[in-house]
């Protein structure tokens, strides 16, 4: 059945030639080397190879031979991909993002070496030769067409220069995606290095600057395996009570903002992170008072599905899917309405700096914390421990017109507040944070100075079981700071993470 449908879809006659077993295309990749495997937010990752590459890892490790191999993908993958991986030990180096829970514990455990790493400069980096070399793209497919073209799935991520950087390819052709995904792709081959780059021809969201499909030198192809998986596709939860107040707030914020600003109805191009209260967010945009929206931002999520179908985003252009179960079946059963008004691009283009600031981008991105200076940590829980990675919150932050960061005053049941002295890292200085937003409130930060901006955090964001002691800390602060610019005190500024490694609390 697999190799019926996937072989439909294999139409040029030198691929469908290649066809083998995900057991035997494992055997191409050798210990030691490094793979580009495609795969973003769950969507589009190869899931035969790496599986068939475990078993193989494992095996190894019981005769007591090393076999370790090292990751570039688009972003974070599935569990046939880094979880199967990373099970058996297989993992040594890991690069851009990650949000699967056993590479999460192997990356602090300290037995992965992970590279966090701006989403849109991965490729640019990878061709300046400074990651390493390159054996093996592993990619999913959709289909491979009569002239050997190749059609994406279901992302795009870093597919384009993994597969025109590595030795050898393999490729997944996955019949669990849609067909109609053919023609949504638009990918760019006018990038270059400096001193040759030159301006990227994209002045509105739905401008297509490429071609649909990838093309990649046969000869390179080594094997080519039929797969029929379906995607990660992680069910979103429906908005709680906090989620929904942090989206009531961004709404009402958005609305005054744009009349200030005399914004166009449509506002301007959206960015909106991964999780449930971006996904609230989107939810809430049907009902606002703005139509005809676009999206210029990294994943397509259930939000703007909903937002397309209601008429209020008139196209959304990404680099991948991320969906839940339902939306991706939906998609798949309703994709010759959605796919004229959907772009997938490299994520070098999806996240472009120079696209984000010429475009002028309303970014919304999750946080860890902020400090009262709204400093971002996006990334390490207690300064130290992995979550997920920068991902794209970076390259949008800096760059957007509006910057807006959001989170639940408090996380552990309200053991940990979100809003603290001083970020225990920090991924987004306060010049990218313009917005902070909780449950509780908003803080509107621009032009603001820090002092200003500490009244406005702690007064409208932070929880009220923590906003006297940050208070108090501010105050003290003041009094006591060896500057009074951005006044600390550094002997305490993390005393409150140091009281929840401690007591399992930053309650005093
Ligand atoms: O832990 O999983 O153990 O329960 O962090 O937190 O509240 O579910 O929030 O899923 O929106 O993730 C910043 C991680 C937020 C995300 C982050 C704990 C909390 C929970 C997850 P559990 P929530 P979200 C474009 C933009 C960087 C990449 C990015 C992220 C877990 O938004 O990865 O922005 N951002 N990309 O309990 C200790 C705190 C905490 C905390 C939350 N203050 N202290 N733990 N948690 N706050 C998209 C892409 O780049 C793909």
């Amino acid at each position: 059945m697999t190799q019926n449908s996937a072989l439909s879809r294999i139409k040029h006659p030198d691929f469908a030639a290649k066809l083998m077993d995900a057991h035997d295309a494992a055997q191409w990749i050798n210990p030691g080397t490094t793979l580009g495997m495609s795969g973003f937010t769950g969507s589009g990752y190869p899931k035969a190879v790496p599986q068939a590459l475990a078993q193989r890892i494992a095996a190894a490790h019981a005769q007591g031979d090393a076999f370790q191999v090292s990751v570039w993908s688009g972003a974070s993958t599935g569990p046939e991909l880094d979880g199967a991986l990373s099970q058996v030990d297989g993992i040594r180096t890991r690069l851009p993002y990650n949000s699967d829970p056993i590479t999460r514990q192997k990356i602090n455990s300290g037995d992965i070496d992970y590279v966090d790493i701006h989403l849109s400069q991965v490729a640019p980096m990878a061709w300046e030769g400074v990651l390493g070399q390159l054996s093996t793209a592993v990619i999913e497919l959709s289909g491979i067409t009569e002239n050997g073209d190749l059609i994406p799935s279901s992302s795009v991520g870093n597919n384009k220069t993994w597969l025109d950087m590595a030795d050898q390819v393999i490729l997944e052709v996955n019949s669990w995606q849609s067909p109609l995904l053919d023609g949504m792709h638009d990918i760019y081959y006018g990038t270059a290095l400096p001193p040759n780059r030159r301006p990227i021809p994209l002045i509105k969201p739905d401008d297509r600057i490429g071609q649909p499909r990838f093309t990649v030198d046969p000869k390179k192809v080594v094997a080519v395996v039929a797969t029929d998986i379906p995607d990660r596709n992680a069910p979103f939860k429906a908005p709680d009570a906090t989620a929904q107040t942090i989206a009531d707030n961004i709404l009402d914020f958005l609305t005054w903002d744009a009349k200030r600003a005399g914004l166009p109805n449509s506002l301007l191009p959206l960015q909106s992170g991964v999780g449930n209260v971006p996904n609230a967010v989107m939810a809430g945009l049907i009902a606002a008072p703005f139509e005809n929206m676009t999206a210029f931002t990294e994943v397509i999520q259930d939000g703007m599905l909903d937002m397309i179908e209601a008429g209020t985003l008139r196209m959304a252009s990404a680099t991948a899917f991320s969906l839940s179960p339902e939306k991706a079946a939906y998609f798949n059963a309703n994709a010759a309405f959605f796919r004229d008004k959907l772009i997938l691009r490299p994520q070098d283009i999806s996240n472009n700096p120079e696209l984000v600031r010429r475009l002028g981008c309303i970014a919304m991105n999750g946080m860890i914390e902020a400090d009262i200076y709204g400093n971002i940590n996006s990334t390490h829980v207690m300064g130290s421990r992995m979550q997920n990675g920068i991902g794209g919150s970076g390259d949008f932050a800096r760059n957007s017109y509006l910057s807006i960061f959001m989170t639940p005053s408090t996380a552990k049941n309200g053991k940990i507040s979100a809003i603290v002295p001083m970020a225990a890292h920090v991924d987004h200085i306060s010049q990218d944070a313009q917005v902070i937003v909780t449950e509780q409130g908003l803080a509107d930060l621009r032009g603001l100075s820090p002092k200003q901006r500490a009244r406005q955090i702690i007064d409208r964001c932070a929880h009220p079981d923590y906003r006297d002691a940050l208070s108090e800390y501010f105050a003290r602060a003041q009094r006591d700071s060896f500057g009074n610019h951005a006044p600390h005190l550094l002997s305490q500024a993390l005393s409150w993470h140091q009281r929840y490694i401690e007591t399992g609390t930053m309650k005093p």
